[in-house]
């Protein structure tokens, strides 16, 4: 038996030595998550960075390749809810591996209903977490980015309605993890920074307001426009008014 044994391991190298290391290091990646991902231990043995926990009792967990290596690169975990016929899996947790290299990047988490709650992302891919974005009734209210790779959150970008409405900034690095200390305040409109509030002495007030002139103008050039359109109407109204007041008068 364990000649056996032996025998294939030693063809199963031998056969292995045909396809490049890569590939089989791929395999074998491939092989443990599918194994892990069956047995329905916690992801965490496979190392990959994997933040869904699949360990409470009633969750399920499925992985899919979406890239077509083969190699699952998103792992999605679910909840039973519901008795008998009534019973159904929602999803409460999906990750995904976005650049292929084993390590899960990104994280969203789901309420009962389906809808997310929290993501967390690793956007540049050096394996910590550096991007948070909060949901709130499906909606995204807020991000919070490490934008200098240091670890602490420096910027927040406050969404309204589906878009960025502010950002606050922490250029000084002054902040600490339950103080916020920004001193920068970005407003936006229409998709685009139109005031910009610097505090450069560090007392948490703005000593100075930077505008996007262009959009300023335009602003002006509307404003007028308008202006211009009410006072041809009123022009037209105080006539009618003149000839009623001379009949009357
Ligand atoms: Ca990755
Ligand atoms: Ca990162
Ligand atoms: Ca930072
Ligand atoms: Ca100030």
């Amino acid at each position: 038996m364990m000649r056996i044994w032996i025998l294939s391991v030693l063809v199963l190298g031998l056969l292995g030595c045909g396809s490049s290391h890569q590939e089989r290091t791929a395999r074998a990646q491939s092989e443990n998550r599918r194994s892990s991902s069956m047995s329905g231990s916690t992801n965490h043995a496979t190392n990959d960075q994997g933040r869904c926990d699949a360990s409470q009792p009633g969750r399920e967990t499925s992985e899919y390749d979406t890239s077509g290596d083969d190699i699952p690169d998103v792992r999605k975990v679910f909840i039973t809810l519901g008795e008998g016929r009534d019973a159904h899996l929602i999803l409460v947790c999906r990750e995904a591996d976005l650049n292929g290299d084993g390590t899960k990047d990104v994280v969203r988490y789901y309420n009962d209903e389906g809808r997310p709650l929290r993501e967390e992302s690793d956007r540049n891919f050096d394996g910590t977490m550096d991007e948070i974005t909060i949901f709130e009734n499906g909606r995204i209210v807020r991000q919070e980015m490490d934008t200098n790779g240091d670890g602490r959150v420096d910027m927040k970008v406050f969404w309204q309605d589906n878009h960025p409405e502010r950002t606050e900034r922490d250029m000084a690095g002054r902040s600490t993890a339950t103080n916020w200390q920004p001193d920068r305040w970005e407003y936006f409109e229409n998709g685009r920074m139109v005031r910009m509030g610097t505090d450069l002495d560090g007392d948490g007030n703005v000593d100075r307001w930077d505008r996007d002139q262009e959009y300023q103008d335009q602003l002006e050039a509307q404003r007028r426009r308008e202006e211009n359109q009410a006072a041809n109407a009123a022009d037209g109204g105080v006539g009618d008014g003149g000839a009623g007041e001379g009949a009357s008068g």
